[in-house]
């Protein structure tokens, strides 16, 4: 008999408050109506479906634990359990509310001036207005500190030089916040994607996150006035406290990838027979059942944990690391297990597994890869610093 609850073996529910159920099942409801029948399509065509913008906006969803200038301004746990919903959907969806709220309202919420909030936010939140986050160059990945992006200024304007690489959402932006050396070290630009000299190309033969826009971002002498610079930080701390929050979302998003794989791979286990009775009846399988389940629990238990520290105010950037080193490749483990128990299935976007398992491949390198995030707690736990 099947007394506990499969799909919540540790009863991680119960952590869950009353008003943080209602907002994941708004989420999960979304999910199962506007994301799942279509997202095989979108994956295999390589588009994101820009209409359902304004939907995620309406639901709240984008910059949903900032406050005020029309955000939802949740907890950071709720925003949390979004993420995981999204992402049990398609990590792209994740991906797009990710970088609009903590990579593009985030800094113009935290650092903007009040002209810049009052400009981008509400139309942002409203999912009216689409932005993105170039950090990342050709030449310049783990180490933005190389980045050559550069700004000058040019009598009372900033002019803006450089290309920037791998872009969520740079194809389909209204608004780019493009992090750029200057004399007084990296500044943040809050670039209108019409601004002439602004251009983006996106990027095809991705086989991954493909219901997801990346793209290149070009800026050849963009010029813009002084107002556009962020007012309120220099340095790299600007753009990495914005990863901070994003990498904080993407450690509960892996969560609901890992739970669509692992529920895709015990259903058909039940259902699919072999040898003269259900697979899930042979010891190899159910350890590998097992394995997935614990695994998802687990990531769940410090995704929970670290969203209370972080409404506490006591998230570190450290903590933060651990959760998106470890959720991340235990998702990737429980998405290939998965594969492998749907045996050929496994590899047709009929199942969602396949689909998952290679946008994993990409949230295990953006945002920080698997060893910055084991350097970053190197340094946490020894003190030595050995990027370098
Ligand atoms: P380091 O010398 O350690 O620090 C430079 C300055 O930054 C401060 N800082 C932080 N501030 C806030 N949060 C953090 N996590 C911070 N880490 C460092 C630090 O205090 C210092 O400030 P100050 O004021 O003293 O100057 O910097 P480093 O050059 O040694 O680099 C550190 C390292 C390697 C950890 C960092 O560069 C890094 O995280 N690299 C990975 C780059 C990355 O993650 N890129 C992501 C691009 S965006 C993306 O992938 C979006 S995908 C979106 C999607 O689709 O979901
Ligand atoms: P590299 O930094 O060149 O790394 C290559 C390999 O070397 C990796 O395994 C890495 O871990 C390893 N390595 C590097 N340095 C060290 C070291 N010191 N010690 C040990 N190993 C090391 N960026 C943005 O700015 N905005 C976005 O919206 C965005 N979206 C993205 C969407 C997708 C789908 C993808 C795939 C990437 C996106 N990125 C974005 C870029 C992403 O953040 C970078 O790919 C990532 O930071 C790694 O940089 P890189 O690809 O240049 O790899």
């Amino acid at each position: 008999t099947r007394s506990d609850n499969p799909r919540d073996m540790l009863a991680i529910s119960t952590l869950i408050g009353q008003e943080e159920r209602e907002i994941q099942q708004t989420v999960r409801r979304f999910v199962t109506d506007r994301v799942l029948p279509d997202i095989a399509d979108w994956f295999d065509q390589g588009v994101f479906p820009r209409e359902l913008a304004k939907e995620m906006g309406s639901l709240g969803l984008l910059g949903m634990h900032l406050d005020g200038y029309g955000c939802a301004g949740t907890n950071a746990t709720s925003y949390g359990l979004a993420c995981l919903e999204l992402e049990a959907g398609d990590s792209g969806f994740r991906s797009f509310v990710s970088v609009q709220g903590s990579l593009a309202m985030f800094p113009i919420r935290a650092f903007g001036s009040e002209e810049q909030k009052q400009e981008w936010l509400p139309r942002m939140a409203a999912g009216e207005a689409i932005g993105c986050f170039g950090l990342t160059e050709p030449d310049s990945g783990s180490d933005p500190g190389s980045m050559r992006t550069n700004a000058r200024r040019d009598g009372g304007d900033w002019v803006l030089n450089g290309t920037k690489m791998w872009i969520t959402n740079g194809g389909i932006a209204d608004v780019a916040v493009v992090w750029a050396r200057t004399d007084g070290g990296v500044r943040g630009f809050v670039v209108p994607t019409d601004t002439p000299g602004f251009s983006a190309n996106n990027l095809h033969k991705k086989m991954s996150l493909r219901a997801s826009v990346t793209s290149e971002l070009v800026l050849d002498n963009v010029r813009l006035p002084e107002s556009a610079v962020l007012p309120g930080v220099s340095g790299l701390r600007g753009p990495l406290s914005c990863l901070n929050e994003a990498r904080f979302g993407i450690l509960f998003g892996v969560v609901g990838a890992a739970r669509a794989c692992y529920e895709a791979a015990l259903d058909y286990s039940i259902t699919r027979q072999q040898f003269g009775k259900p697979i899930a009846g042979f010891q190899l399988v159910q350890r590998k059942l097992v394995e997935m389940m614990v695994s998802v629990n687990r990531s769940a238990l410090v995704a929970m944990h670290l969203g209370r520290l972080k409404d506490a105010g006591q998230l570190t950037p450290a903590q933060v690391s651990f959760g998106k080193l470890d959720n991340v490749r235990q998702a990737i483990d429980v998405a290939r297990e998965a594969r492998n128990s749907l045996g050929a299935n496994g590899i047709t976007l009929e199942y969602p597994v396949i689909r998952h398992m290679t946008n994993l491949e990409s949230v295990y390198t953006y945002e920080g890869t698997n060893e910055i995030h084991t350097l970053a707690l190197g340094r946490a736990i020894t003190g030595e610093d050995a990027y370098r």
